[in-house]
């Protein structure tokens, strides 16, 4: 029991060995038992039951784990359609490797490398093995994405007969024992800075952000640290002489609420380390979607029609890919002036099809062509159930009548638009005003965005 272990609360002195969790008594800089360098020490170690754990460069770690002559050997995975770069190992991203680089770039860098394609049913099946792991410690598992999760460790002592840091330093070296790939922790007081913590030091890293240093830490940090601050939100700080969080932490909340609406009260309480978002459990896979930011603002149905088509297409192959399906469908759009607004219709049945998907998303799409430019277009589905009732067989007919009926919207446009409005199995074609600005910049990292969970 945590109590019995007489361990020093809040002594910054005190800590604990990764490897072997054997508690340390002073200022040591190797483990007293095993010699191991990592340790863990924090004046709030024992105080802080919030944590992310995010797996290190997960498809690529799978693939070493399945296939140990990869081990030490610059591994990429990607390639395929985008052929872009989905994850590379760390070998890889010393010599400059990143995910979302062109593969031609990536092999530029690193010509050695061995490249893999994606197998996403396996990554998804061994993410769901480590979600488990995670469910057997805590019942307050967020699942962010494929490879990540938030967990609230709140009064879990008594169960675990350890505080959380321990619990969660052992959980590490069990996923390593028994999945056999590593994970990075952030152990912190809220979401924010959890997630902060876990991209701190990776791979394998153990970094703790308690209240006292939050602020102080936070300060020296450029804003894009701050969760919703992408590059062009960044852009537009910038362009106000605001780089860093510290900037931000001077500045009233009114100011800056009148200057970029709820993106500012966010911006305000963020930067000052406040974040009392909870964990919410148990929101396996809530929706999956693709979205793009745009080179230059979009009105017209003529540029976002195609877009929409496009990102439908990628989300029904995603679903697929992934066995799932949904039963609503969610268009998000983001004008010039970041407002975000997001349009639900819910459908009979759960849905895979790019047909119904983009037909729905059409629909609402239209309600919103209002003149207002946007610079972002997202389209997705929630309410998300395994595929088997998925467009059931007996309504074959329907989902013709309802192909029909997308392609009525279609040829609607068409009719109000002119002929080019909307071309069917559309590809961002050449020069075309829609396409994503960067290839990196496309509908983002698979299965990251929280908006997109897998
Ligand atoms: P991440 O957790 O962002 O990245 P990672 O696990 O590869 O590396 P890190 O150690 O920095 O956490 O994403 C998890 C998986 O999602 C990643 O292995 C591959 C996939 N992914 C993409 O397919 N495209 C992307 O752009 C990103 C960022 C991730
Ligand atoms: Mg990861
Ligand atoms: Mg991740």
């Amino acid at each position: 029991m945590f109590a019995s272990m007489a361990i020093p609360v809040n002594d910054p002195e005190h800590g604990f060995c990764r490897d072997c969790l054997r508690l340390q008594s002073g200022p040591v800089r190797r483990c007293e038992r095993c010699g191991s360098p990592r340790l863990a020490r924090h004046a709030e170690l024992y105080g802080l039951h919030l944590a992310h754990i995010d797996c290190d460069a997960f498809y690529a770690a799978v693939e070493k784990r399945d296939n140990p002559a990869l081990r030490d050997k610059p591994v990429i995975i990607g390639g395929g359609k985008r052929g872009v770069v989905s994850t590379a190992c760390y070998i890889a991203r010393i010599q400059g490797v990143r995910s979302a680089m062109p593969m031609f770039k990536a092999l530029e860098a690193c010509p050695e490398a061995i490249v893999i394609k994606p197998d996403m049913e396996k990554y998804v099946r061994v993410g769901r093995e480590v979600r488990a792991m995670m469910q057997a410690l805590t019942p307050l598992v967020e699942p962010i994405s494929i490879d990540e999760a938030f967990l609230d460790l709140a009064g879990t002592e008594r169960l675990h007969g350890l505080p959380p840091a321990l619990v969660l330093a052992r959980f590490a070296l069990q996923v390593e024992k028994e999945i056999g790939i590593t994970v990075s922790t952030g152990l912190s007081y809220c979401k924010f800075l959890a997630k902060v913590a876990s991209d701190f030091r990776k791979p394998r890293g153990f970094s703790i952000i308690g209240e006292v240093e939050a602020q102080e830490f936070l300060a020296e940090q450029p804003v894009t640290l701050i969760w919703g601050v992408g590059k062009a939100f960044a852009a537009v700080l910038e362009r106000d002489g605001i780089r860093l969080i510290g900037q931000l932490q001077r500045m009233e909340r009114n100011e800056l609420m009148r200057r970029y609406g709820t993106m500012g009260d966010r911006l305000y309480h963020l930067a000052r380390g406040e974040d009392d978002r909870r964990i919410h459990a148990d929101r396996d896979t809530k929706s999956v979607s693709a979205e793009t930011t745009f080179d230059m603002d979009l009105a017209s149905a003529d540029d976002l029609v195609p877009v929409l088509r496009s990102l439908s297409e990628k989300v029904a192959a995603r679903l697929r890919k992934a066995g799932l399906a949904g039963r609503t469908v969610v268009l998000k759009l983001k004008s010039a002036d970041f407002k975000i607004r997001t349009r639900n219709r819910q459908l009979g049945d759960p849905t895979r099809l790019a047909d119904r998907i983009f037909s729905t998303g059409l629909d609402l799409l239209r309600r919103e062509m209002d003149g207002t430019r946007y610079r972002l277009l997202g389209i997705g589905v929630s309410d998300i159930s395994d595929d088997g009732k998925a467009d059931p067989p007996d309504l074959v007919d329907v989902q013709a009548r309802k192909r029909a009926l997308a392609e009525g919207a279609i040829d609607a446009l068409r009719d109000k638009f002119g002929g080019k409005a909307v071309e069917t199995g559309y590809t961002f074609g050449k020069g075309h005003r829609g396409r994503p600005a960067r290839p990196d910049e496309d509908e983002g990292p698979e299965v990251q965005h929280p908006w997109e969970r897998i």
